[in-house]
């Protein structure tokens, strides 16, 4: 058996620790992963080559849970693979597919972030005050283009706690020049009366249109509804997810304690108990549209965008037959 390569162990390490987050970017972390190991692979043969890469494929998308993204980015490359493979590829020939399909990932990975920027941005009026949630490149490729675009707008970002990915949100709108004010996460039903439209990335979309974001989501959904204001939410198509198409559920990942609360300070009660769920899902109804690459749907077209793009790995998974469950929303 063929040890994982440093580089490779070193972005699942990222992925894990948070050094590198977000849907989009774990994917595209994953596809670069596949080809760095690629490159490093110094066996002799195919069949072999083919075991190596589906284990650091294994490796990748057990290192967070939640974004679909993930096992969707590995099985774009894996399964072009392994059809390769079953054609009578050499080894040459596979190295050689994995490296070029996972730059093909990467590419239309940050051309469909771009596109979801232009598309959203239309659904965006000028004077606009825009309110997100943690930080996602889909999400704030709407605001910006909105905002290149010549419209005027405030943005309200919530903190994100436990890790606080809205400051980096706010940090990178206001870079572009963007008026965005940081309130905390408990804040958001009292400026909600101020709002006009929600826009929020997601992690996982299901085939019945409900949507997997970062935790808080879906209170700032319920929020939303309450005001009558409407919520976008911007996703790539890889970031639905098939085995949902087959009733299976979409875990959702639980971080450690320590980031809720100091360990010293946790300690010191022996009976506290914490949990730090790390994303939530919103229900269909809670949702006016997502806005992807191809276009603007209703939740409940997400089945289409399953059976259209994902028809293959559909079949797939029902041939493989199903693991256990973990625990899932
Ligand atoms: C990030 C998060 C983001 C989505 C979409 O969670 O919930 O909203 O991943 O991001 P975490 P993007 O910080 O735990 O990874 O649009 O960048 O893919």
């Amino acid at each position: 058996m063929h040890e994982l390569p440093e580089r490779v162990l070193k972005i699942g390490e990222d992925i894990k620790s948070m050094r590198i987050r977000g849907a989009g970017r774990i994917a595209r972390a994953a596809a670069e992963a596949l080809a760095i190991a690629a490159e490093e692979f110094r066996g002799k043969n195919p069949d072999e080559f083919v075991r190596y890469l589906s284990s650091i494929g294994r490796y990748l998308t057990a290192t967070r849970p939640t974004a679909v993204s993930l096992p969707n980015a590995v099985s774009y490359v894996l399964s072009r693979v392994h059809n390769a493979l079953r054609s009578g590829a050499s080894l040459e020939e596979l190295q050689h597919i994995t490296i070029s399909t996972s730059k093909q990932f990467i590419e239309y990975s940050l051309a469909a972030v771009e596109r979801i920027g232009k598309i959203g941005a239309r659904r965006i009026e000028n004077g606009d005050t825009v309110l997100t949630h943690c930080n996602s490149s889909a999400a704030i490729s709407i605001i910006a283009h909105a905002y290149k675009q010549g419209k005027t707008m405030r943005v309200f970002a919530t903190e994100t706690r436990p890790k606080f990915q809205g400051y980096i949100t706010a940090r990178q709108l206001a870079k572009e020049g963007i008026d965005v004010t940081l309130i905390p996460d408990s804040a958001v039903r009292l400026v909600m009366k101020r709002v006009d439209k929600v826009v929020v990335g997601a992690d996982a979309v299901t085939a019945n249109g409900a949507v997997i974001n970062k935790v808080g989501t879906s209170q700032i959904a319920l929020a939303a509804k309450e005001a009558r204001v409407r919520v976008f939410v911007a996703a790539e198509t890889y970031k639905f997810s098939p085995v949902t198409v087959l009733g299976e559920l979409v875990v959702i990942e639980e971080r450690d304690p320590s980031e809720v609360l100091n360990l010293e300070i946790l300690r010191q009660y022996t009976l506290l108990k914490i949990r730090n769920p790390a994303f939530d899902v919103t229900p269909p109804s809670y949702i006016d549209a997502i806005v992807t690459e191809l276009g603007v749907i209703p939740p409940q077209a997400a089945i289409m965008i399953l059976k259209d793009f994902f028809g293959w790995a559909i079949q797939e998974y029902e041939s493989r037959g199903f693991e256990e469950s973990e625990p899932s929303a």
